[in-house]
């Protein structure tokens, strides 16, 4: 296997290393083949994002109600149609077997299997969120696979504020579909293509959940577009929230560039990821690079760090781009800390235009449900005019 190919390593337990050649579970041929080609914006839509719906996450000491809602897609979406942006397509399906290029197996069976071990605990379970409670942190095993349910939960998460629930696997692997159909898409000669999912994914690690997220779809794009022959991806992570996920997933590889702009860690969430002198490690150093900023940042010195971020991609020579689309950076948002404005994300899609590169944007964050449909297609409709 080329070095190249080579992830690091999760925590023990069979993490898969990606394998070069064809993906496995996509649909062959897949280069190019029935692709629509052209300018206009392609939406994947995940059609069963609203199966996964949380009741409560768990915040200072008490079940709060959740932030990540299923209106908030169903506000891109009907924005999207408003506005007449490109045209919106179911994704296409893929085995299983495509997310083991960024998930390890154990993962994807606990979490294919979360909801049923949840409810078998105690059938009044099936009126109740799942959250994690307890957590192998430093000098506990987690090589061990423990048969507790409620210990593997700790295992596999971060958080506690990321409530697993009945249609959650169903609603997050459609919305791996959508991600890998984006990035076909755009492999396949589409400018660029939009994967319009919840739950989100940049916190969700190669073996955890956390942070909203339970497959990390950015990940996922990146990871097709290599198999699809691309050579050098960048990923640009403009969510408010570092991506912790994603920057692990891909920390020590020197063919996939990440590249973040968020609230600095020391105060916001992730907390334990994020910082500046986090630039890859081994065959990854150089790869990655983070530009936190002080909560209550406003979009002069977030704009300009863009330009930084940009920059890093066109050095790095990536053949293509994934966005991590996050609008959480807006100053109504309740949970984080910029104060973007609504125009202020038109400027945002044509500076990411202006990369010239093809574009796979991925939704991940953004909470003040009222105004970040008209957020997200802004910064779309700004990227089609740039
Ligand atoms: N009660 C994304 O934006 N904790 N995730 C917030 C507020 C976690 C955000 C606490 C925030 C995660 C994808
Ligand atoms: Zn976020």
């Amino acid at each position: 296997m080329p070095r190249a190919f080579c992830t690091s390593g999760g925590s023990g337990g069979g993490r898969a290393s990606a394998h070069s050649g064809k993906m496995l579970g996509m649909p062959q041929p897949a280069l190019g083949a029935n692709q629509p080609k052209g300018f206009a914006m392609l939406t994947y839509y995940n059609h069963l994002h609203s199966d996964h719906e949380g009741k409560v996450e768990m915040f200072r000491g008490a079940l709060v109600p959740c932030f990540e809602v299923p209106a908030r897609v169903d506000r891109v979406l009907a924005e999207l149609k408003k506005r007449k942006l490109g045209t919106v397509l179911p994704p296409n399906p893929f085995d299983d077997s495509a997310l083991l290029g960024v998930h390890s197996q154990r993962y994807l069976d606990f979490l294919r299997d979360a909801w049923d071990d949840w409810v078998a605990l105690d059938p009044a379970n099936a009126k109740r969120d799942a959250l994690p409670s307890v957590w192998p942190v430093r000098t506990l095993r987690s090589d061990v696979l423990p048969a507790n349910f409620a210990a593997r939960m700790g295992l596999f998460s971060m958080d506690a504020g990321s409530p697993l629930t009945d249609g959650t696997w169903d609603a997050a692997r459609a919305g791996a579909d959508c991600a890998l159909s984006a990035a076909l898409a755009v492999a396949g000669g589409k400018r660029a293509a939009f994967a319009l999912t919840r739950p989100p994914g940049h916190h969700a690690g190669a073996d955890f959940f956390g942070g909203y997220c339970f497959l990390n779809n950015a990940a996922l794009a990146a990871q097709a577009l290599r198999e699809q022959g691309l050579e050098r991806v960048a990923i640009l992570d403009i969510d408010y929230h570092h991506g912790n996920g994603t920057q692990a997933i891909f920390y020590e590889r020197a063919d996939v560039y990440y590249t973040s702009i968020h609230g600095d860690p020391s105060t916001e969430f992730p907390f334990y990821l994020g910082y500046a002198d986090e630039l890859g490690a081994g065959a990854g150093l150089g790869f990655n690079r983070n530009w936190p900023l002080p909560r209550g940042s406003g979009f002069e010195v977030w704009h300009a760090t863009l330009q930084q971020a940009l920059q890093g991609i066109a050095e790095f020579g990536a053949q293509a781009l994934v966005v991590s689309l996050g609008l959480d950076t807006f100053v109504g948002d309740p949970i984080a800390g910029f104060t973007l404005q609504t125009r202020d994300f038109l400027q945002v899609g044509a500076d990411l235009a202006r990369a010239g590169l093809p574009t796979v944007f991925v939704f991940e964050g953004g909470y003040a449900v009222a105004d970040v449909g008209v957020n997200a297609v802004n910064v779309l409709e700004g990227f089609e005019r740039g």
